[in-house]
Formats: structure tokens, sequence, C-alpha cells
């Protein structure tokens, strides 16, 4: 496993055969379940289950197998045959597992009973499950709420999640973060600041209405693959994709389609990104500010470029920006985008020519120290044309986990104003909190200062997903109490508190049986579309409940009974959870119970695709950059920027494999990718082991050693490698101003030869 990766050449196209064997290698390295496979066949599908990948949309007429490689990965990796069971547990103490990596903690297969951290024998323990929920109760009865977090990774669905943002404000915090708050908290932040709307603006059906796709920071060819469909019919009906990337990621270039049998036998491609801009990293705000510039002086010379009766009606700032624009010569632009002014001219004329177009972006914005104001140049050159609000346009950020928008619609947020207080306090009877809680770099700014003492989570890994693991990870251990609802096991369960808990709960695809019959969930994805899901499988263990029975059966033990806290009825039958949701939003979640079952899913509205602009001037707002480079880092000698990325084999911190087929990567994950002329100029040879320290001016030294040099196409003075990796070089205070979300793709750091 651990020999050196050398970049291979990769001949083959995104999706294809090469996609297909990529699924047969994870499927028999997870030992999947008999008839796994089957199981794919419902994915998507209505009255199937949705898939727990990522967030892209499930389309109202699916494909056969409206699958990708990657979303079958992670749903044949729910349904391995592999049980972490008490006799795991039995033969392997917590400091020993410590010493494992994550792809073979994870390898271990599904948790199978609840489990209680015993500290005397270092290990977990089998407890039962009445037995748990009434410690885990004292526990959080005894603790001041205020330090107390519960944290959300973004699959868990709608039901569940209402669940638990209420149980959070009954018991008297709003310490909800979110994996949200290490992802697209830019957006949610940076967006409504501009256009008044957290979400992206677009429905499926306006991709394909586009006539020009700006791509900006964003993998789709790993990580939401069944994008590529829609990409490649844009571009086949005449659509230009222009790609913003430091690194030239094959799914933006050319795409086979395993459902075109005819591209797969001849294997013939479709070419995807019409242009493909190599920008720095950060260089979003200067290369937009390129093309902006390019638009404006096109309208300079014709006069009918601008959008001028939007602009008038709905935009505000328009000549701030414009000057600001003009002060900025095309030098300092060229200098801090990485590309050429003839390049960005030339986008600037797809731009000016496209009559519909199409923002779309991920954390290659999101994740920069002024990730905010990317986004918000987006937006600048969107609104130019009036791209925001009409068919076959639109800013549309390309989310993470497969419900992670939905968690936030329902209620799990740290942000007190945006959740309908006033419902809760009618429907339930009670004064919820509204002190502003914790964001994920809050709660572990608490946690080092000593002010956290209980951490409770609805699914992820957080400890592993953080920056500044080697100071967090000793902390963590201080907590009073940590309890996690999980299915498999991961690092951070490997850092229980005093009192420390393992709930084991069912994944996506499984039936979930209650006293009512088999449940229905429902999620959001990227689209604002919410559908329902319903999985058929038999659990991978008799012993494990579902999310929300689980929430419910924590928050019965917790808080004292109430006439209108009905956590048993709520468990027996979904649609009364799905009704208290439609109670307290009714404007998004009418007829709830009726609707989740339309093909395609029903669309829960957004003001901003209406151009109802819920901002400060009730206007769409042009902002003016204070900043070109959205990294916020000065060039010093010997200083790179790092970039932390995803490979084609992981999702987040889960690690099926040591292939990054896409990147023609393979064997090891503790790799660095590095432009060969700077290789030289560093006098570093290919394979060459070297120590990263992060370059900041704190005393504290933050390092990752035994990484391997490997030659790759990307800028100068930029390296890459991998999350969660990685992690350990990020300082905690390095984040987005506005949002706080963690800046993974734009690191300080220097080399050190070992
Ligand atoms: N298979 C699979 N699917 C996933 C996930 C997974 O781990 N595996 N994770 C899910 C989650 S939670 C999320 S949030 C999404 C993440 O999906 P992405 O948003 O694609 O996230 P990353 O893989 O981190 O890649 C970010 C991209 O930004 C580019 N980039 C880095 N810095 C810059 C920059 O300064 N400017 C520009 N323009 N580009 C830059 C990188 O080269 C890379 O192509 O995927 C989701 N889907
Ligand atoms: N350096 C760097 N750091 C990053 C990023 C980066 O690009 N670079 N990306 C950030 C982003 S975008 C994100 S979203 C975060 C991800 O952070 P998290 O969402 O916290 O992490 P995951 O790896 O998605 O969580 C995996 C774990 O979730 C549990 N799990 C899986 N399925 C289920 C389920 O159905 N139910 C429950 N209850 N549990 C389940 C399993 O135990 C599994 O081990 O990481 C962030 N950290
Ligand atoms: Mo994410």
């Amino acid at each position: 496993m651990d020999d050196l990766a050398k970049p291979r050449r990769y001949d083959h196209a995104t999706g294809g055969w090469g996609s297909l064997s990529g699924i047969a290698h994870v499927e028999a390295a997870s030992k999947a379940m008999p008839s796994a496979v089957q199981t794919l066949a419902e994915q998507n599908k209505p009255g199937g289950y949705m898939c727990s990948s990522c967030a892209w949309a499930k389309p109202p007429n699916p494909h056969v197998a409206e699958f990708c490689e990657n979303g079958a990965k992670a749903t044949i990796w729910d349904l391995t045959s592999e049980r972490c069971t008490p006799e795991f547990f039995a033969r392997h103490t917590v400091s020993e597992l410590s010493s494992w990596d994550d792809h073979e903690l994870e390898r271990a297969g599904r948790l199978t009973e609840p489990l209680r951290y015993d500290a005397s024998s270092d290990r977990y323990v089998p407890v039962g499950w009445d037995e748990a929920f009434a410690a885990i109760g004292e526990n959080l009865r005894h603790l001041d709420p205020k330090s107390v977090t519960f944290y959300a990774s973004g699959k868990a669905a709608l039901e569940p999640s209402y669940l638990y943002a209420l149980f959070a404000r009954m018991y008297g915090h709003n310490n909800l973060p979110d994996s949200s708050n290490m992802c697209h908290e830019t957006t949610s932040v940076g967006l409504k600041k501009v256009i008044g709307s957290p979400v992206g603006t677009c429905t499926f059906e306006d991709l394909a209405h586009c006539d020009a796709i700006f791509y900006l920071g964003q993998n789709p060819g790993t990580n939401s693959p069944r994008i590529l469909h829609p990409l490649k019919d844009a571009v086949e009906r005449g659509c230009k994709i222009i790609a913003f990337n430091p690194l030239r990621e094959r799914g933006l270039i050319e795409f086979a389609d395993p459902q075109n049998p005819w591209q797969m036998t001849v294997g013939k491609s479709t070419r995807i990104a019409h242009q493909y801009l190599q920008v720095r990293p950060g260089g979003d705000i200067a290369a937009l500010m390129g093309v902006c510039k390019r638009v404006l002086q096109l309208d300079q010379e014709r006069g009918d470029i601008l959008d001028a009766s939007f602009l008038a009606a709905h935009c505000h700032g328009l000549e701030e920006f414009r000057a600001s624009v003009l002060a900025t010569s095309w030098s300092k632009i060229e200098q801090h985008a990485g590309v050429t002014r003839a390049e960005l001219e030339q986008a600037g004329d797809v731009y000016a020519e496209a009559e519909r177009v199409i923002g779309i972006y991920g954390m290659g914005l999101t994740q920069q120290v002024h990730g905010s104001q990317a986004i918000g140049m987006l937006v600048n050159l969107l609104l130019l044309r009036g791209n925001i609000g009409r068919k076959g346009a639109g800013c549309q950020p390309i989310r993470g986990h497969s419900n992670v928008q939905g968690q936030r619609t329902v209620g799990i947020s740290e942000k007190p104003e945006l959740v309908p207080m006033d419902k809760l306090r009618e429907i339930f009877g009670f004064e919820p909190p509204l002190e502003k809680g914790h964001t994920t770099v809050e709660f572990l700014e608490a946690l080092l200062g000593g002010r956290a003492r209980g951490f409770v989570a609805l699914g992820g890994n957080l400890a592993r997903a953080v920056p500044d693991q080697s100071r967090i990870h000793p902390a963590w251990r201080k907590l009073e109490l940590t309890a996690h609802v999980a299915t498999r096991l991961n690092r951070t369960h490997l850092l229980p508190g005093k009192e420390a808990y393992l709930l084991p709960c069912l994944a996506r695809a499984e039936e979930d049986l209650q006293e009512t019959g088999a449940q229905t969930v429902t999620i959001e994805d990227s689209f604002s579309h919410i559908y329902a899901s319903m999985g058929r499988r038999q659990p991978a263990s008799p012993h494990l409940k579902s999310e929300l029975a689980i929430v419910a059966g924590i928050a019965k033990a917790t808080l004292s009974a109430h006439p209108l806290w009905r956590w048993d009825e709520w468990t027996r039958d979904y649609a009364k959870v799905r009704s208290l949701i439609e109670r307290t939003y009714p404007d998004q979640f009418r007829e709830m119970n009726a609707r989740m079952n339309e093909a395609g899913g029903f669309y829960r509205g957004n003001p901003a695709h209406d151009r109802i602009w819920k901002t400060e001037s009730g206007k769409a707002e042009f902002t003016v950059p204070t900043v070109l480079n959205a990294n916020g880092l000065e060039d010093r000698p010997g200083r790179y920027t790092l970039l932390t990325l995803r490979s084609n084999d992981q999702f987040n911190t889960t690690i099926y494999g040591h292939s990054d087929r896409l990147r023609g990567l393979k064997g090891s994950r503790m790799i660095v990718l590095m432009n060969p002329e700077d290789m030289r100029s560093a006098g570093l040879g290919d394979g060459q082991r070297i120590t990263l320290v992060t370059d900041c001016d704190e005393n504290f030294r933050r390092e990752v050693t035994q990484l391997s040099v490997t030659p790759y196409d990307l800028p100068r003075g930029c390296l890459a490698g991998y999350f969660p990796e990685l992690n350990p070089l990020v300082p905690l205070n390095h984040h987005d101003v506005l949002s706080k979300t963690p800046a993974a793709k734009g690191i300080p750091v220097r080399i050190e030869a070992e």
C-alpha cells in the first residue's frame, strides 16, 4: 500500500469503463453483502432510497442506473458484510486502534451494538440502548447546556435533523454547528449577503437552457459525477464551459458516458471545457475581475452588453463596482489571477455573447480566507447581464453531503436569527434560547479554552475533519461526555470523553421499521428539491436504531416530560414529524407528506430565483473586493500555497482505497503534488521524502512528515495534497473572514527535506 505514488497518465475520460472498474474495485475491497449491487437499481429512483453520497439532483426521469461510480461506492460501503462487533472491541483497546489509519478503522465494518467506553480497560464495551440513553440524559442534565455542542454531518435526513435541532433548543442552546461550517458556510453567509438567499438560485432544468457555464473550484468527476451528464448534454447543444481551477481536473476536460453504449464501445468521449483557466490558488477574485473588465469594456464600445433595465430595477452598487474594475490594472489582475489578459478577455467574450449563464462553484471558492469575496465577485459578473433569477441562468453552489442543505433548512443552525423561534414557541410551548451558538471553529476554540464540556454528534468524524489536530485532539479527551450516532468506527470515536458512547444507526438504504410500519425519510438536494427516500435492505444488525429513534431516545431521557413533546409518537410515525416541519415552515413545506413523492421531488422555493432580494438594500448587491487574492497570503521566499483535496477513492474522511484514478495517481495518500519547475529550483526529486511545515508567525510548529514529492501540472508556488491527512497543517484561526469556514484551499507552508 505504501509504495510511492508515481503519476501515471490516465488515458481514459471520466465515466466510461474506468468508472465501472472503480466500482468493482471497492466492492471487492469492502466485501459487499450479496445482492448489494442489485440494491443500486433502487438508488435515486421514486419509491427507492436517495444516494447518501453527494447532494446532486435526483432528476424526475431517472436513468436505468441513476447512480455514479462514487454514489455506488458509498452505498456498497454501507452494505458491507464486515461487522465491527463487541468482540472486535474486546480484542482491541482504544489506544491500539489509535495507531490504525482511517481506511483500516472503517474497514472494520458496520457498528452493530451500542457501546460505552470503559476507561479502566481502555475499551468500548456493550451497553443496552436504555442504559445508554439514561446515562447520556443524566450527563446532559448535569452539564450547563451552553457548554455542550450538538454537531451534525450533513447526511441525516430532514426528520431526524429537525428533531435534533428542536432537542438542542429544548435542552437550552444553539450550539448546532454542521459539516457545512467547514464547507459551504461561506455560501450561506456570502451569497446571502449579496442576493439575500443562502442557497443556489437554479433549478435542475436551468442546466438544459444555459449557453455558458462558469465553473469554478469544483471537481465534478470525483465529487458530483452525476453532474457530468447534464454538462455533456449542455456541451453537445453548444453551451460553452469555462473552467477555473489550478489543477486540470479530468471531469472538466472530457467525459465518456457509461449509459451511452456507443461512446463506451468506440471509446469516443465528449470534450467538456471550452476554455480551461489554470488560475493561481485564490486567483478567482482577480480572474473574475478581468472577465468583468472585458465585459464592461465591450459594453462601452457597443452599448448593448449590460442588462440595463435589470441593473436599474434590481441592483445596488454598480457604479462603485465599475469604478473599482476600471481602477484595477491588467498587470495587477494578471499577477493575482495567474492567467493572461488574453485568456480572460476570451472568457469575457464568451460571457458577453451568451444569452444565459450559470456560475457553478465548490470548495475552491469557499475554503479561502476571503472566500465570501470570491463568491461576491462571481455574483458581480452574473448581475452584469441579469444572469440571476431567469431561466437558464443563476448562481449555483454544489453542496457536499447529501442532505447538508436540508439540515440547515430545518433548523440545524448556530444562528438563532435563521430559525423561526416564534413557531417553536407556539408549537411546543417552550422558550427557545436566543443566544448565538458555536460554529465549528468556535466550538474548537471553546474546546481549547476548556469551556466545552459535552459533545454529541449526529454522524461525521469531526475531530478528523478539522484544522490543527495536534492541538485539538488532546483537548477532546478532556470532555465530560462524548456521544456519537454513527455507522462505522472512525478517529473521532477514539477520542472518548470521560463518559463516551457509540450509538450505531441504520444506513440510508436499510429498512427503517417502526411500530406503524416501514418509514420514509426526506432529503433536500443542491437545487432545494425535496424527495422521499425509503430503504429496503435488511439492517446490518438487529440492534441498530434509526437516527430519529436515537435522537428521540436521548431527548426523552434528558428533558422533563411535557404534553407537547411526543418523542414516542414521533418515532412511531415519521409523517407526524413532517407535519411538524410543515407547521414550522408553512411556506416551504406545504403538504409535505403528499408532495415528497412527486417525481423529481418538490421545490421549496427561493426568493432570489424570483428576483426578490432579501438583502439590506432590498436589491442584489454589487460588492467591491478589498483584495485580489482570496487566500490573503503575501508572497514570501520559500512559501508555497497548499491546497487540500479529495481523491476519487474517498468520501471525506472515509477512505475507500489508495487510488486517485482521475488524476492518474495510485498507491499512497501521503504525497505532495508539485510543479516540476518548482521541484527543480528547490532541488527536489520525484519521490523524495519531505516534511511540510505551516509557514505562519505563531510560535507553535505544525508539521506533517513522511510525504513524498510528486511532479504534477499545477501553477508554480502551489502544492496540493490530501484531506484529511494534511489537516494538522491548517491553523484554526485561518478561515473565511465572514463565515469562519476553515481555509483548507490556501494554507501557507514551507518544505523541509527529510
Ligand atoms: N466521491 C466523493 N464525493 C464527494 C465528497 C467526497 O469526499 N468524495 N465530498 C462531498 C463534500 S462534503 C463536498 S463539500 C463536495 C466537495 O467537492 P469539491 O467542491 O469539488 O471539493 P474538493 O475536492 O475539495 O475540490 C475542490 C476543487 O477546487 C480546486 N481548487 C482549489 N483551490 C482553488 C482555487 O483557489 N481556485 C479555484 N478556482 N479552484 C481551486 C481544486 O483543484 C479542486 O478541483 O463533494 C461532495 N462529494
Ligand atoms: N483540509 C480539509 N479539511 C476539510 C475539507 C477539505 O476539503 N480540506 N473539507 C471539509 C468538508 S467540505 C466537510 S463536509 C467536512 C466533513 O466532515 P464530516 O462530515 O464530519 O466527516 P465525514 O468524513 O463525512 O464523516 C464520516 C463518518 O460519518 C459516519 N457516517 C457515515 N454514514 C452515516 C450515516 O448515514 N449516519 C450517521 N449517523 N453517521 C454516518 C461514519 O461513522 C463515518 O466515519 O470536512 C471538512 N474538512
Ligand atoms: Mo462538504
